[in-house]
């Protein structure tokens, strides 16, 4: 028996051993034949224009990640790389089948679909640090009436470097022709064996490069909301094919898999906790409420000076006197201003594709003003912009709002147009009018009033009045008179025209609140005012704000005194925006505050409801006065900040934010709590589960009854 196994071990030994030798006796046969027979340089003079599609495109996506992630990831990495060039060979593949003189046609096609891809994003990055999504086709609608926005900002020379792709396969093509070179290329091959071992060499590229990927990677890729992830891991390519894909989501997925996300969605509220009642709850209820949603108001603006002059001279006074949120931040994703005033109304995030007021506007929510109207008042919305903007029309009635004031009720001129429409003063003038005639009968009413001056790309500085943003005495000398010059600091930047821009909406807010004073409209009533999310100003400005030396006029480097670290993390930081509740006699009592826990957009229906006297078992945020130094701001791109940590998703690392060990349970916690948060809200938006949930107890409400 023994002797029977170690023969056996002996003939496997064997086998192995002449295996090997076999192998390598026919690798170096294959290799001197390719040699003998020039294979290589054969394949690559028949297949020229194949080769010359592949490298285009794999540089325009390579170049795509170098301009946008160049400050955070390895643009050169392997599995991009990789990704890319097994989806180029699998599609060039196809273009075998073709007659060689036909060829062209076939692969121009797709250079150009590959190189718009790439520009595209190009463009779109620099405008949403995202990559763009095929959700968005629905909003381009929007695109031309902010269409100066766009195209002044974000349209860069770099964006056009991808069209050298196509025009060098067209300049390749055009030599090739010259030298008939379609004619004479190796046609023995048939072509259809010749699109096979193409599309195996790019199918066997695939498989490498997905058992490569973690478990991590895929989850990622399936949900698809981590954007800059997946590029860097996936490509270009790959992901505008799975985006594609996933954007078809809201129409597929609310046909399938509705059950697991009620049963989610009952499991999630089940498990959460109701809000307690606190020394806040009641204390503004039947009060008129008037809510400013501030365009683009970013809080580091607060308490700002330039020469001595303050930029937001009024909302420095309502944070002095009313009740200040100085930690807030918005939770917008890419329907910005409709996302914001969507979370603030209904304490759901935004959705995870498309935009809540655009492709979801037909579902239930339950929203401030309906709340509101349940307790007797009269509800309003003003906006001088276009009311099918953002679909608003539509939506503010679906929120709840009895009357909704747009464009058409304003009169708007060249002369009181500033930027994208009716200039704010002259909007508050008007709408003071319209509050004064208000049809409410003696009901209490509850108004949202949307600013629109203080929206990027802050360029129509000369009508937003005199705001110096410069230095004057900071130690710079004109060489020739010796007299002392301005140190131009901010002017001419955009962050600098913001802050001019900014002091004149913040002018129209005084304004304003002196005319609801003077007209008695601020009697009995609780002024709110937030701003709806960060206005997108270029890092590289911060910079300058905070690096800047007047007495040289040069930007500090780590190396200087006093220089200042503005990173990505900064960034997201200071993305903060003002959230106040103020009434005039609101000063000295206990309710002139400032909280400094963070706090969301979410957090608003729980921590306002309270004081109106109403709550929403389904909100998804806090009452802050409850929740406290234990909150959680949720961002739609899974970031997260806690008053711990500030948490980034794309990069997997966090910054913390006291002096504090972080114990990894915390975040992978945290982690675990934001997942779920988006999942539930992003199903109770897809699957309509509120109108579900309302018809399943009226149903089970009648069965019993019988
Ligand atoms: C348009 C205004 C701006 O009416 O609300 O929207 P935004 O561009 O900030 O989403
Ligand atoms: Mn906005």
């Amino acid at each position: 028996m023994n002797l029977k196994k170690k023969n056996k071990d002996k003939n496997n030994k064997f086998n192995i051993k002449a295996f090997m030798v076999d192998a390598k006796k026919q690798t170096i046969h294959f290799f001197k034949v390719v040699k003998k027979e020039h294979l290589i340089t054969k394949y690559l003079k028949n297949n020229v224009l194949f080769l010359t599609f592949v490298i285009t495109c794999l540089i325009n996506s390579t170049m795509l990640r170098f301009f946008t992630m160049h400050t955070t990831e390895n643009y050169l990495a392997f599995k991009p790389i990789l990704a890319d060039v097994s989806i180029l060979i699998i599609v060039g593949s196809f273009g075998y089948l073709l007659k060689p003189k036909y060829r062209f046609i076939y692969y121009f096609i797709f250079d150009v679909f590959f190189t718009a891809i790439c520009m595209i994003n190009s463009i779109y990055y620099t405008f949403y640090t995202s990559f763009a999504s095929v959700s968005m086709l629905s909003l381009t609608q929007y695109i031309g009436e902010v269409g100066d926005a766009v195209t002044e900002n974000v349209f860069e020379l770099k964006d056009l470097l991808y069209i050298i792709g196509p025009i060098i396969l067209c300049f390749v093509h055009y030599k090739l022709k010259k030298r008939d070179y379609y004619a004479k290329i190796d046609l023995k091959k048939s072509r259809k064996k010749k699109a096979l071992t193409t599309l195996v060499v790019g199918c066997i590229l695939a498989v490498i490069f997905t058992v490569t990927l973690s478990s991590l990677e895929v989850g990622r890729f399936a949900k698809q909301w981590n954007r800059e992830y997946i590029v860097m891991r996936f490509g270009i390519y790959i992901y505008q094919f799975n985006d594609a894909f996933v954007s078809l989501q809201p129409k597929i997925n609310s046909m399938f898999g509705y059950d697991n996300a009620m049963k989610n969605f009952k499991e999630y509220y089940k498990d959460k906790q109701q809000e307690q009642s606190n020394e806040y709850t009641n204390i503004f209820e039947g009060k008129n409420v008037i809510v400013i949603h501030g365009e683009s108001i970013q809080n580091n603006a607060i308490n700002r000076k330039f020469n001595d002059v303050e930029v937001t001279p009024t909302l420095n006074r309502l944070t002095r006197e009313g009740m200040y949120f100085s930690n807030f931040y918005s939770q917008v994703s890419v329907g910005t201003s409709s996302d914001a005033e969507f979370t603030f109304n209904t304490s759901l995030m935004p959705a995870q594709n498309g935009t809540v007021f655009v492709s979801y506007f037909d579902r239930k929510y339950y929203a401030i003003p309906q709340f509101l109207k349940d307790k007797g008042y009269y509800t309003f919305s003003m906006h001088g912009n276009n009311a099918d903007f953002w679909n608003r029309r539509t939506m503010h009635k679906n929120l709840g709002y009895d009357k909704f004031y747009s464009k058409e009720t304003y009169k708007v001129t060249k002369e009181n147009t500033i930027g994208l429409g009716i200039s704010d003063k002259e909007f508050f003038k008007q709408s003071i009018e319209k509050m004064k005639k208000l049809n409410n009968k003696g009901k209490p009413f509850y108004g949202l009033l949307i600013t629109l001056t203080n929206h990027t790309p802050f360029s129509d500085t000369e009508k937003y009045g005199e705001f110096d943003v410069d230095i004057k005495n900071g130690g710079l000398t004109d060489k020739e008179t010796g007299e002392s010059i301005p140190s131009p600091y901010m002017e001419g930047t955009k962050l600098g025209n913001y802050f001019k821009s900014l002091h004149y909406a913040d002018e129209a807010l005084g304004e304003f609140i002196k005319a609801l004073e003077d007209n008695g409209l601020m009697e009995n009533t609780v002024f709110v005012l937030y701003g709806d999310h960060d206005a997108r100003l270029p890092k590289k400005d911060y910079n300058r704000l905070f690096n800047y030396d007047a007495a040289t006029d040069e930007i500090k480097t780590e190396e200087d005194e006093g220089y200042v670290n503005f990173d990505d993390y900064q960034y997201e930081l200071n993305r903060k925006v003002p959230f106040i509740i103020w009434t005039p006699d609101m000063k000295g009592t206990k309710l002139n505050q400032e909280i400094t826990n963070v706090m969301g957009m979410y957090d608003v229906m729980p921590t306002l409801g309270n004081m109106l006297g109403f709550s929403n078992k389904y909100a998804l945020g806090h009452d802050i006065f409850n929740i406290k130094e234990n909150n959680i701001v949720v961002f739609p791109n899974g970031n997260w900040v806690t008053n711990k940590v500030y948490y980034n998703s794309q990069k997997g690392q966090y910054l913390t934010l006291k002096e504090e060990a972080i114990d990894e349970n915390y975040i992978k916690n945290n982690n675990k709590y934001t997942e779920k948060l988006l999942a539930v809200s992003d199903n109770i938006i897809v699957f309509d589960l509120f109108k579900k949930q309302e018809e399943q107890e009226k149903e089970k409400f009648s069965n019993e009854g019988e």
